[in-house]
């Protein structure tokens, strides 16, 4: 039997209701490593360098086995760039290259780089106009229910190319789940953790798209743009995201 592990941790808030978000996490794996990874998480929640949370929640629950669905991982590739002025102009490439309009691409950059704060989710944006489609207004849509499907297979294939952590480790999951997705075009990512300058370029096309340098050194706000096709059904997207359980699989 797999369970899902989930923690939230935030600062600021009334027993986790608004406040600032601080870290979140989650993993898909056997009973028997339930304790060690919530164990792990909360460690990670209380040590997160946006800031010390006074609210932490992990939650534990059943996968149904029935429910699981399989994807494959993205294959990585490398984008050079030495400040973030070039490599938001590398992601603006990554993502018409994928499919999306300069319009739409620009519109995504700009959207990310206006955010006053970081928000939980991504911003799902239509490929072609540009014009945000989900109504999560400062919370944004999110994709959970994911993990990959032979963690230690994974673990040490990311160890390999040398991508150990848990900033590609978690990133390369979820964006081989966001590829997946009904729609996907593209997405685009930086971190909203200070020091944690690297992001990404996901798509269907070409896969996983690192760029060393998406934000200035320091910056706490991150965030996520989902693209996705004219006509994409909102409603079966974001049911995609939030309820499907995905395990990625790492394909030859
Ligand atoms: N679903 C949708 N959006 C999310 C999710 C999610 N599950 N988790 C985070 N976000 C959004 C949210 O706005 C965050 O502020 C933002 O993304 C960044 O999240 O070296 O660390 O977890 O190859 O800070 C990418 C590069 C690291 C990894 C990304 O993102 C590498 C990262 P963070
Ligand atoms: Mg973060």
């Amino acid at each position: 039997m797999l369970y899902s592990v989930k923690m939230r941790a935030s600062r600021g808030g009334r027993r986790g209701v608004g406040g600032r978000h601080i870290s979140g996490a989650e993993r898909i794996v056997p009973e028997e490593r339930v304790d060690e990874v919530a164990a792990a998480m909360l460690y990670r929640a209380r040590t997160h360098e946006r800031g010390k949370a006074d609210f932490m929640q992990v939650r534990v629950e059943a996968v149904d086995p029935a429910a699981i669905r399989y994807c494959p991982l993205l294959p990585v590739y490398d984008r050079a760039a030495e400040t973030a002025a070039e490599g938001r102009r590398a992601a603006r490439e990554e993502l018409i290259r994928a499919g999306v309009s300069a319009q739409a691409a620009d519109a995504g950059i700009a959207a990310l780089a206006a955010l006053p704060d970081s928000m939980r989710g991504a911003m799902v944006l239509d490929s072609e106009t540009g014009e945000r489609l989900d109504d999560q207004k400062e919370r944004g849509v999110r994709c959970t229910n994911m993990d990959a499907a032979d963690s230690a297979g994974y673990d040490q294939l990311m160890a390999a190319r040398g991508l150990g952590g848990d900033h590609p480790r978690e990133a390369l999951v979820l964006a081989s789940k966001v590829a997946a997705a009904p729609g996907a075009v593209a997405e685009l990512c930086w971190s909203d953790d200070p020091q944690y300058v690297t992001g990404y370029v996901g798509s269907p096309r070409y896969g996983y798209g690192r760029i060393p340098v998406l934000k200035e050194k320091g910056d706490p706000v991150g965030g996520r743009v989902f693209f996705v096709r004219p006509g994409t059904d909102m409603v079966a997207y974001v049911r995609y995201m939030q309820d499907e359980t995905v395990l990625v699989e790492v394909r030859p």
